[in-house]
């Protein structure tokens, strides 16, 4: 089945970026319960907007999260010491988002996380910046994989972000992205696939039609976890939907229950 990683807290949302400020515990805690409640298999937390106390904010966010989550924590943040601190307040295996291959980054990364308890999100970024064709995106992947075996995490932990990037600036980028999905499944089934998605459809108008059009395509391709809104109901119901059409709902038994439960509709 898709996993979904609920991205809703995250201090660039401006309700979100409120409470934290307050210190509003019901607000998060409630956001939280209904991201779960509408089936987020993960709870991304980044508190990278506040700009400064970044450590301060994921440490309330998280203890503040911690005593209602039923799912894993998504830890989301550039900076390492940030993720250190948090991987030390959780209680149950935490996701961490993320270590790419920008050098800096990298080595502190690799060598945090030799040995831990966790799953990683491993962006296709380097010191070079965004990958420019689907080689590059599998180039880097390859050796993200490479790298992490080598510390003797398991292909099942690992989740590949290829970086969606908009079709606005070229219309490429869709084929670049499900180019490399594919080729990434072929050589190592066992490797997750996730990543934000709303990119694709930056600086478009009707941008809900293009994110639920490409996941589809996406998953088609292999991608098998998102980062987005779980609130969304159209994208939940797209999800379901295709992940039926691609064998993975057995007995059609999720699909049945979503549109008993009224999200699924024509
Ligand atoms: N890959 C990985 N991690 C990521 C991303 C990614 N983490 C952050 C981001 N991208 C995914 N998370 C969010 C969270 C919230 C929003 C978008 C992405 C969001 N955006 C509003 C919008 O698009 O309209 C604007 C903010 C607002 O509500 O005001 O809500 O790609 N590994």
């Amino acid at each position: 089945m898709f996993r979904i990683i609920g991205e809703r807290i995250n201090t660039s949302r401006k309700q979100v970026q409120t409470a934290v400020i307050e210190r509003n515990t019901g607000y998060i805690r409630m956001d939280v319960q209904q991201q779960q409640d509408a089936g987020a298999g993960f709870i991304d937390v980044n508190a990278g907007a506040g700009i400064g106390h970044e450590m301060e904010d994921m440490k309330w966010l998280i203890e503040t999260i911690q005593p209602i989550a039923r799912v894993p924590l998504c830890l989301d943040s550039p900076d390492p010491a940030v993720l250190e601190m948090a991987y030390g307040m959780v209680d149950q295996p935490p996701m961490i988002n993320s270590i790419s291959l920008e050098k800096e980054r990298f080595d502190v990364m690799i060598r945090f996380l030799k040995g831990k308890a966790c799953r990683i999100i491993a962006l296709c970024m380097d010191d070079s910046g965004m990958p420019v064709s689907s080689d590059d995106i599998v180039r880097r992947a390859e050796k993200l994989v490479f790298e992490l075996e080598a510390i003797g995490m398991k292909k099942d932990d690992i989740y590949i972000d290829p970086l969606v990037q908009p079709i606005s600036t070229d219309t490429c980028k869709g084929n670049m992205a499900l180019g490399a999905v594919r080729e990434i499944k072929t050589l190592f089934p066992q490797v997750h696939i996730t990543g934000g998605l709303s990119n694709i459809s930056y600086g478009l108008p009707q941008r809900k039609i293009i994110n639920q059009t490409f996941i589809t395509l996406m998953m088609g391709a292999g991608m098998d976890s998102a980062i987005l809104d779980p609130l969304d109901e159209r994208i939940m119901a797209t999800i379901k939907t295709a992940d039926m059409l691609l064998a993975h709902d057995d007995y059609c038994m999720a699909f049945l229950k979503g549109v008993r439960s009224g999200l699924i509709t024509s």
